[in-house]
């Protein structure tokens, strides 16, 4: 037995030489995972998380390089549970984050090894594209509407929509000015301004006029972002009902799993949760009870590929479908990786796609695009078909950015 234990490399197998971090922001930060073998492929992985990037890239550097230099490139599930068991402190973000890149850059070596897209060493492709939803916003529910009537001429089937609360000076998921909608683009944090009974009354009358304008030809989606009670969501999703909406997305934070059960128990319209869940722990309860409809954990947080197909597998048997976070935020190394996955999986519901901003297509290529509002990804691109120039990436170095925080009317802290 060798220091290294089990997992050393023999002679023979795909050794990992090289560990390289690089934290980049064209655009929005992004943490990225390079490894390469002694066969001379490089895999690459996403560790973004927004707002705390630098402590992941800390995290995979000072704690998991040392890790894996030396290790068996091919044995993807035992590294897995080394690095999830080993440090025998468990799960979080920062860990997580840092598992599924490690995950992700060891699932793309051994498609490139193979010579295969991930997908295929996943069981195959099961769809020939996938419905993806983008975000529609707008200041005035005219323009909420006529934002939404535009994503649909792009040829989306699904579409989420947020306007602004009237009476709040800035509401989630609205873009600012004429810029696109960024949540984390300060320095330090915005303060935002929260009411739900303000929230309470207006989100009813958006949805009834995108449905009244623009029918029911199409999956309309919405998020809550963390800010109900059981109660107020529950209410919420029974006023809702009539629009038969494709899901209302995190109605109440999650911590209790339990909380989602008065909340099914008393709407029919569908739930979507998870995108800040790190393991299947964070969703056993809600997945195996069905008291959600769509699972939204994403391959970046939530313990890369080997982790998401635990979660995803779970799901299946209880009648639950995917809805993976896809957000600016989930670098395209990492929407590479969903959508390799949704490519495969029995239990697909929807992708969500936000869009990247465009100095983010000079650093990270894709085999996977968008065609008429639906993502697709090549057959013949090996691995997660994502290519990285560092060069590009150096022009663009790491910009502190915080997330908001959201303070009610009182000025007491809320969820953001
Ligand atoms: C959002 C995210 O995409 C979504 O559903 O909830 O944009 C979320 O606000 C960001 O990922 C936060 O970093
Ligand atoms: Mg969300």
């Amino acid at each position: 037995m060798t220091a290294l234990g089990t997992t050393r490399a023999r002679h023979g197998s795909r050794t990992i030489t090289d560990v390289d971090v690089v934290v980049c922001s064209p655009g929005r930060n992004y943490v990225t995972l390079r490894l390469g073998t002694t066969d001379g492929l490089v895999g690459w992985g996403d560790a973004t998380l927004n707002g705390r990037e630098l402590a992941v890239a800390s995290y995979l550097r000072d704690h998991v390089a040392p890790l894996l230099l030396g290790k068996d490139a091919s044995r993807i599930g035992d590294l897995w549970q080394y690095l999830y068991r080993g440090p025998y402190w468990r799960r979080g973000p920062v860990t997580m984050a840092s598992i599924s890149a490690v995950d992700q850059a060891l699932w793309d070596l051994q498609g490139k090894a193979a010579g295969m897209p991930v997908f295929q060493l996943l069981g195959g492709r099961a769809r020939e594209r996938l419905m993806t939803y983008p975000h529609a916003t707008g200041h005035s529910v005219e323009d909420a509407v006529a934002s939404v009537a535009g994503r649909l001429e792009e040829g989306y089937a699904a579409v989420r929509v947020q306007a602004s609360v009237p009476g709040l000076p800035s509401t989630y998921g609205v873009h600012v000015g004429d810029e696109a909608y960024e949540p984390a683009h300060t320095d330090l944090p915005d303060e935002e301004a929260w009411s739900t009974p303000l929230y309470l009354d207006f989100v009813p009358r958006l949805m009834k006029r995108v449905r009244d304008e623009l029918g029911f030809g199409f999956a309309l989606l919405h998020d809550g972002h963390h800010r109900l009670s059981p109660t107020e969501a529950t209410w919420l999703g029974r006023e809702l009902e009539p629009q038969r909406l494709f899901w209302l997305e995190d109605v109440t934070p999650a911590e209790d799993q339990r909380a989602f059960a008065p909340i099914k128990a008393g709407t029919t319209t569908p739930l979507a949760v998870g995108e800040v869940f790190n393991s299947i722990w964070d969703c056993q309860e809600l997945i195996s009870n069905r008291w959600i409809d769509y699972i939204r954990c994403a391959t970046t947080h939530t313990g890369g590929i080997t982790h998401m197909r635990r979660i995803l597998d779970l799901a299946d048997l209880h009648g639950v479908r995917s809805g993976c976070h896809g957000p600016s935020d989930v670098s395209p190394i990492g929407m590479a990786a969903n959508v390799h996955l949704d490519v495969a999986i029995p239990n697909f519901g929807v992708q969500e796609f936000m869009g990247y901003p465009d100095a983010a297509a000079e650093v990270f290529t894709t085999s996977y695009r968008l065609v008429d509002g639906h993502l697709e990804v090549d057959d013949d691109v090996p691995g997660l078909g994502v290519e990285v120039d560092l060069e590009a990436a150096e022009r663009y170095p790491y910009v502190r950015r915080y997330l908001p925080v959201n303070r009610r009317l009182d000025g007491s802290m809320h969820d953001w």
